[in-house]
């Protein structure tokens, strides 16, 4: 009877903690319970994305809604670029265009930055100098500064 004990104790001695890690290893491989999230950025009746700058997380998506009777762009900035989606050259039709009003929606999987412009509304003049949006290529102020470019950035935490 004595010899029974020993062996019983001895035995739960060993076998109860691995059976406690096991349970913790096992609750912390559960997959994250948070569900993604989307985060719009608008584009009102006029030239710029609203608003300009958005964060977001792993796994969230983003997505643009052209509000303007105008088509615009997403273009990725590449060389700025670190949150994935390099080459991204996507038409938000208007809502004055066949099939428009559009939406562009992005999926994000990766932490950085994803920086972006439209190219109807961001470029570079003949002498590779930036041109702000408007008529003639650029609206400058009576202190002779120029408006921002159609352009926005969004961050992507962890
Ligand atoms: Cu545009």
């Amino acid at each position: 009877m004595r010899r029974w004990y020993l062996v019983l104790v001895a035995t739960a001695s060993v076998a109860l903690p691995s059976f406690f890690v096991l349970q913790q290893a096992g609750a912390s491989a559960k997959p994250k319970t948070t569900t993604a999230k989307t985060t719009t950025v608008n584009i009102p009746g006029e030239d710029r994305f609203a608003p300009f700058a958005v964060t977001v997380h792993v796994g969230d998506r983003v997505q643009w809604i052209n509000g303007d009777t105008d088509d615009h762009t997403v273009v990725t900035d590449d060389a700025l670029t670190t949150a994935g989606h390099d080459d991204v050259n996507h038409l938000i039709l208007g809502s004055a265009s066949k099939g428009g009003p559009g939406t562009f929606t992005l999926t994000f999987d990766k932490p950085g930055q994803f920086v972006y412009y439209c190219r109807f509304h961001a470029h570079l003049d003949a002498d590779h100098q930036p041109v702000a949006p408007g008529p003639k290529g650029g609206i400058q102020d009576a202190n002779g500064n120029f408006g921002t470019p159609m352009m926005g950035v969004v961050t992507v935490e962890p």
